[in-house]
């Protein structure tokens, strides 16, 4: 089932969520949820504070093919290793439509995540599959994009936001 996209600002994108103790049907479906929103968004990548809820799941599908997909549903991801070097990738948010800024992350990253299936799984991610999973875990934390930037272009992006907001909700 797709869910809604909460959008910036909103208190549950702020939160540090919580670990998943038990990969349970709930969390099975919720990934699945989450798939289905990120692709139909469309989006390469998806946290569950984005839907509302506050549980460490991400997902992702950086693949450039629609017809080789791989969709990653990834349960309490950690960034075990990051590379010296960074790479500047121009990132969007599905929090903050149509905005889009620079950011400085490292190049390349080592996750370690619990897959839907109970069994850890540990990978090294490079180009944009680092940059989006690198996006997904810090909205674990409670860090947008955004974040990264200065305190003035983040002030104009959040006014933005909220006027959106305002007028999806007289339009609704
Ligand atoms: O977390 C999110 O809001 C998803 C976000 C992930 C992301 C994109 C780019 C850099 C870092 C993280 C998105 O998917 S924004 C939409 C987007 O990038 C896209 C949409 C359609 C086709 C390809 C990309
Ligand atoms: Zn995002």
């Amino acid at each position: 089932m797709k869910r809604p996209i909460l959008i910036h600002p909103d208190p549950r994108l702020k939160k540090l969520c919580e670990p998943v103790a038990e990969i349970t049907p709930e969390i099975a479906q919720l990934a699945e949820d989450m798939l289905e929103t990120m692709y139909d968004a469309p989006g390469v990548g998806l946290a569950a504070p984005q839907i509302g809820v506050t549980k460490r799941v991400i997902v992702l599908d950086c693949s450039k093919e629609q017809d080789a997909r791989r969709p990653l549903a990834m349960v309490n991801p950690e960034v075990v290793w990051e590379s010296e070097d960074l790479s500047r990738y121009e990132e969007g948010c599905l929090s903050i439509p149509e905005q889009y800024a620079e950011v400085a992350r490292p190049a390349e990253v080592r996750v370690r995540w619990l897959g839907l299936d109970g069994a850890v799984q540990e990978e090294q991610f490079a180009g944009l599959w680092a940059t989006c999973v690198q996006h997904e875990i810090d909205h674990l934390n409670g860090k947008l994009f955004i974040d990264f930037l200065g305190p003035l272009k983040r002030q104009m992006i959040t006014r933005k936001m909220e006027k959106l907001k305002r007028e999806r909700a007289r339009q609704a």
